[in-house]
């Protein structure tokens, strides 16, 4: 038998189509401050609902339009930048550091929140202690196979309830979902957690990513309304 023959190789399918319209449309509304409640002026956390969001009971799917389709033995996680030790994780090494849990809310700028999603995963926490940011570490940039970027702090980054999630009610994350893997970042809108995540990149300066040099707010609390800046 020829070498090779027989053997799969597995490659990163882009499924879908950019959805040019519907972003240039959610631009707009960003500079045209559509959805803003106008409620809020300070932060108030006597309702579990952040001001200008409804509860929705189903979980929708939001993205550019470009789904990636990657196979486990040809998913990867690259961290690097300004880390002592730069690392990249298959899909074994993922799922084999320690198991993290948490039950968080999510907070969409389209105004939808979905309460007590239960997931598990890697912590940012455990993700520092094996890269070691540096101290001119201040920013972290996400990149997502759909070319997806998004921008935190580190100090977000390292929030407690933060984690790169594989697994949604106890089940795989779905493609539509953002799997095999997602940040979940829950003190922000959900903009801010990054779906089908490939790399990890830290900074010393900021770098905006694919929503928030289109209007949307740098930091994204949906305790201060901060949909768009
Ligand atoms: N890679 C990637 N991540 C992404 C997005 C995207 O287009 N690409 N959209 C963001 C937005 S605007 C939202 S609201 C959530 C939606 O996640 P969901 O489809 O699982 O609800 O993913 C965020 N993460
Ligand atoms: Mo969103």
């Amino acid at each position: 038998m020829p070498e090779g023959e027989g053997e799969s190789v597995s490659e990163v399918k882009i499924l879908g189509q950019i959805k040019e319209k519907l972003i240039r449309r959610k631009q707009e509304w960003a500079r045209d401050g559509r959805l803003l409640s106008g409620d809020q002026q300070e932060e108030d956390r006597t309702s579990r609902l952040p001001a200008g969001q409804r509860l929705v009971t189903d979980w929708p799917v939001l993205d550019l339009g470009l789904q990636p389709d990657v196979p486990l033995d040809a998913w990867s996680l690259s961290v690097g930048g300004l880390v002592k030790n730069p690392l990249t994780w298959s899909w074994e090494d993922l799922t084999a550091q320690p198991l993290f849990e948490d039950v968080s809310d999510i907070h969409c700028v389209t105004t939808w929140s979905r309460y007590d999603n239960y997931w598990e995963g890697v912590s940012t926490a455990h993700l520092l202690e094996c890269v070691e940011p540096l101290p001119e570490a201040r920013h972290v940039i996400m990149h997502s196979y759909d070319g997806y970027t998004t921008n935190v702090t580190l100090e977000a980054f390292s929030a407690p309830d933060a984690l790169i999630a594989y697994r949604w009610e106890g089940e795989p994350i779905t493609r539509q979902h953002g799997g095999p893997a997602r940040l979940v970042i829950p003190q922000y809108y959900f903009w801010k957690s990054p779906k089908w995540i490939r790399g990890i990149e830290f900074s010393a300066s900021d770098k905006p990513g694919f929503w928030e040099v289109r209007g949307y707010h740098n930091v994204g609390d949906p305790w201060k309304e901060q949909r768009y800046g």
